[in-house]
């Protein structure tokens, strides 16, 4: 099947030369698919450039629908299983799709069989990049679990060095709105998704080539949305795509440095890795709880450049493995861009992780509660459990279809026991009966949404004794019963100082231990 008012080929030269932002856009009919933050900062961009543009969305908030009116950008809402009458009769060049939209979305079905070319976001980004001086250098950052906090510190760490730069991109920014700044920046440091990754060519006119790139490392997750691991993993290889000067990857994970032998990448850029261990030359690494640079420098056959030390790390609650691990691929990504190590080691003095992320509210009676809610698949709550002795563990969610299995079987040595909250219980349950079939579990009912915290919570409280650590650490979206990862965080640490009252010191001091 084919659009018949879509020409193929003229249409594609037209998109071919679409590459700045001073490009002639105008008159171009684009339909964006998705009316969340991505869907607006596409629509107002197309606007602002002279296209014709219309959004389509299952659903749009009042405010987005009402500023499209003011931008002059159509929108449909309408149920998207099938093709909205509009939209065909807008015969759409190109479509513009948010990062939410599963690739098998009806949507995009029929983009495909009428020869439209799609384009996320980011994609359209990197051919706007132009609009004010000199491009910004792109550094791009992806990996199942630690690419905000890796982006925010490699942000921290170039900001000051003196470079203008803006995190962006999955971390909440869209990289449209970074790349549309009056002023400009030198560096963007953007934080990719699996699904944006999926969208983004390899090469031709719309590759991304980037400074420098990273995938921290990868695990099952979001298969719900990309049919199978080894889509995932493809999409996540993306990101080492033309790479100008460093393809940073995790010496601890073997798939990464896999991707980065299997990507075609820019003349002369280098391999550097990081880990956990005493580095090789080329690498960022551990010697004796030195945290070490043996890539960015000249002797690096007999000499390394020290960073910053485990203890020091461990005295701000940064010293867990994983965030070592994040805090060595943003050092890589920092020196790549020739920043100095005692700014490294200066900006690691005072770097605050987000909120949600092994985040201590509680400290009463001998038992610390934590916040890891952002623990939002397997990976991440491995991570996070290995850092303690004695848990009780908050788990649970949606699955998005990744095996729960191994990870109870890992941890079941340092669980005193478990509250099972969220929609997908029976695979939790079925786990701990396998692996752990004495220990205490509790579950929440999933019905009862305005109670799961407080519930859960009290629960706990029953299980845990003195020395041991109460973990909010899902395993799992939270989008079944709280509106995201944050307020399902927010909810817990409600819960815990409303069942403590004033027993509680609430404190910020640092917590996991390496
Ligand atoms: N919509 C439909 N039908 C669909 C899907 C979406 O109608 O099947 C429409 C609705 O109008 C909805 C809008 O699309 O309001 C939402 O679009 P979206 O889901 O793509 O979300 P955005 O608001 O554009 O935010 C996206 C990212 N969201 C997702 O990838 C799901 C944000 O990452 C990102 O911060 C933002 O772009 C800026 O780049 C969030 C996320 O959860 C934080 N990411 C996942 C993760 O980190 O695990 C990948």
């Amino acid at each position: 099947m084919s659009n018949d008012a879509y020409d193929t080929h003229s249409g594609h030269r037209r998109l071919d030369g679409l590459v700045s932002w001073h490009a002639d856009w105008t008159g171009l009919r684009v339909a964006v698919l998705g009316l969340g933050v991505t869907g607006f900062a596409a629509a107002d961009t197309l606007a602002e450039l002279g296209a014709d543009v219309l959004v389509v969305a299952g659903s749009a908030p009042d405010d987005r629908a009402r500023l499209l009116g003011v931008i002059g950008a159509g929108l449909v809402q309408a149920d998207l299983s099938v093709v909205p009458a509009e939209l065909a009769a807008h015969r759409p060049e190109l479509l513009v799709v948010s990062p939410g939209f599963h690739p098998d979305h009806p949507l995009l079905l029929w983009a495909a069989a009428s020869g439209i070319p799609v384009w996320g976001d980011i994609e359209l980004a990197w051919r706007l990049r132009d609009k004010v001086g000199a491009p910004a250098e792109w550094i791009l950052v992806t990996g199942t679990n630690g690419k905000t906090t890796t982006v925010q510190l490699t942000a921290t760490i170039l900001a000051a060095a003196g470079h203008r730069v803006a995190p962006c991109g999955n971390i909440g920014v869209p990289v449209l709105d970074a790349v549309r700044d009056p002023v400009g920046w030198d560096v963007l440091v953007v934080e990719l998704s699996s699904y944006q990754l999926h969208h983004l060519p390899r090469t031709g006119p719309g590759a991304l080539v980037p400074w420098a790139s990273v995938c921290l490392n990868i695990a099952d997750d979001h298969l719900d949305w990309h049919g199978s691991a080894a889509a995932y993993r493809e999409a996540k290889a993306t990101v080492y795509a033309n790479t100008k000067i460093a393809c940073v990857y995790n010496k601890d994970d073997a798939a990464t440095r896999t991707m980065v032998e299997d990507a075609e990448v820019s003349e002369g850029a280098r391999a550097i890795g990081f880990g956990l261990s005493v580095p090789g030359p080329s690498d960022l690494g551990v010697v004796d709880g030195i945290l070490c640079d043996r890539a960015f420098l000249e002797d690096r056959l007999d000499t390394a450049i020290e960073l910053t030390t485990v203890p020091e790390l461990r005295a701000r609650g940064l010293g867990a493995a994983h965030l070592v691990a994040d805090i060595l691929a943003a050092s890589a990504l920092a020196r790549s861009f020739d920043v100095d190590p005692l700014i490294v080691h200066d900006v690691l003095e005072t770097f605050q992780l987000d909120e949600h992320r092994i985040e201590i509210v509680a400290d009463a009676a001998g038992i610390r509660w934590i916040d890891d809610s952002k623990a939002t698949n397997p990976h991440a709550a491995d991570a996070s459990l290995a850092a303690f002795e004695s848990v009780v563990w908050l788990v649970g969610g949606l699955l998005k279809g990744v095996d729960i299995d191994h990870l109870v079987k890992t941890h079941v040595p340092r669980l005193r026991g478990a509250v099972i909250i969220g929609a997908d219980r029976q695979a939790l349950r079925a786990a701990f009966l396998r692996h752990a079939p004495g220990l205490p579990v509790f579950e929440i009912d999933a019905a009862d949404t305005g109670q799961v915290m407080p519930n859960a919570v009290a629960a706990a409280a029953g299980l845990a004794q003195s020395g041991d650590v109460v973990l909010l650490a899902p395993a799992a979206a939270s989008m079944d019963q709280f509106s995201d990862y944050a307020a399902r965080g927010r909810l817990f640490a409600e819960a815990v100082h409303d069942y403590l009252g004033g027993e509680a010191d609430g404190e910020t001091a640092p917590g996991a231990k390496a």
